[in-house]
């Protein structure tokens, strides 16, 4: 059975997100949220230790293997595959979170964003996703969006006051809902949506980790190089100065398929752009020598 039935996917279409159910075991939610607590300091049970002044709900941990195991699991394969329609993806190299819930009386929805520049279009398609570690009803701060904004964004943007910032307007106005589910189901949303973590109003903290693919950019050396060195130098996202991981974990075990969606092994055989192409020349040249 495939990760996402048919219904899915004209749901996906529609609406602009889709659950993706159990793509990874609840032992192993369960192994990658204990991963991200140790590297966040923090501890699930001591509600003392969740809030940081000034911090948000994100957490610059990138390398941990069950991080990696998740990215490159056959599963979470298959669903942004199904999406693609395309199996040559790359996997993304995205950061995990800890959202605790809001014990502030004051806190107010955060607005919603695009991940995505919205100064141009037409836009392309693109596709995003957040697994859950835990169970995530939709009061602790479960993913929320606009569903099926991906086919009004472009009207809505034109129509707007002259001199009007998309980013500034009540996007929350817009209809949005909170996508709760269990752990180890995956949130797929269409970059076209606006979407944010939503305001924690449970009594446990949420843990997720954000994977996205898209199709291998294989034909690219630097884009394979830069993807490459990602795994390899146990690199950190967004936040360089809380680059940590390539002291501490040595670059992670990859299956086959995970050599594949990380850049090592090529998917196009064929176009096999990582051999050299004098030595591909120079076998070419002994090849007609006989
Ligand atoms: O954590 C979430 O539910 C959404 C995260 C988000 O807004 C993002 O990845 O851009």
């Amino acid at each position: 059975m495939p990760v996402l039935s048919q219904q899915d996917l004209t749901f996906f279409h529609k609406n602009g997100y889709v659950i993706a159910r159990k793509v990874i075991d609840r032992a192993q939610a369960e192994r990658t949220a204990e991963a991200v607590w140790a590297f966040s300091g923090k501890k699930p049970d001591d509600p003392e230790t969740w809030y940081e002044e000034g911090k948000g709900i994100m957490v610059e941990v990138y390398h941990q293997q069950a991080m990696w195991d998740n990215r490159t699991n056959p599963r979470v394969h298959q669903a942004f595959s199904q999406i693609w329609n395309n199996e040559k993806l790359w996997v993304s190299h995205d950061r995990a979170s800890i959202s605790p819930p809001n014990r502030d009386p004051e806190a107010k929805e955060h607005n919603l964003h695009w991940d995505m520049n919205i100064d141009n279009p037409p836009f392309s398609f693109g596709v995003q996703g957040v697994l859950y570690l835990n169970d995530t009803p939709a009061e602790q701060g479960a993913f929320i969006c606009v569903p099926g904004f991906q086919h009004k964004l472009e009207d809505w943007l034109a129509n707007l006051p002259k001199g009007a910032k998309p980013k500034e307007q009540d996007l929350l106005a817009l209809g949005t809902k909170r996508i709760g589910a269990e752990a180890g189901d995956l949130v797929l949303w269409q970059t076209a949506l606006p979407h944010t973590a939503s305001l924690n109003r449970g009594t446990s903290p949420r843990v997720a980790q954000y994977i996205t693919m898209w199709p291998a950019g294989e034909k690219n050396p630097d884009a394979r190089q830069r993807h490459v060195a990602f795994w390899r130098d146990r690199l950190a996202g967004f936040r360089y100065a809380e680059e940590r991981e390539h002291d501490e974990v040595p670059p992670a075990k990859l299956t086959p398929l995970g050599r594949k969606l990380v850049g090592l092994d090529p998917w196009h055989k064929k176009e096999n752009s990582y051999v050299h192409p004098m030595s591909a020349r120079r076998r070419q040249r002994r090849r007609l020598r006989g």
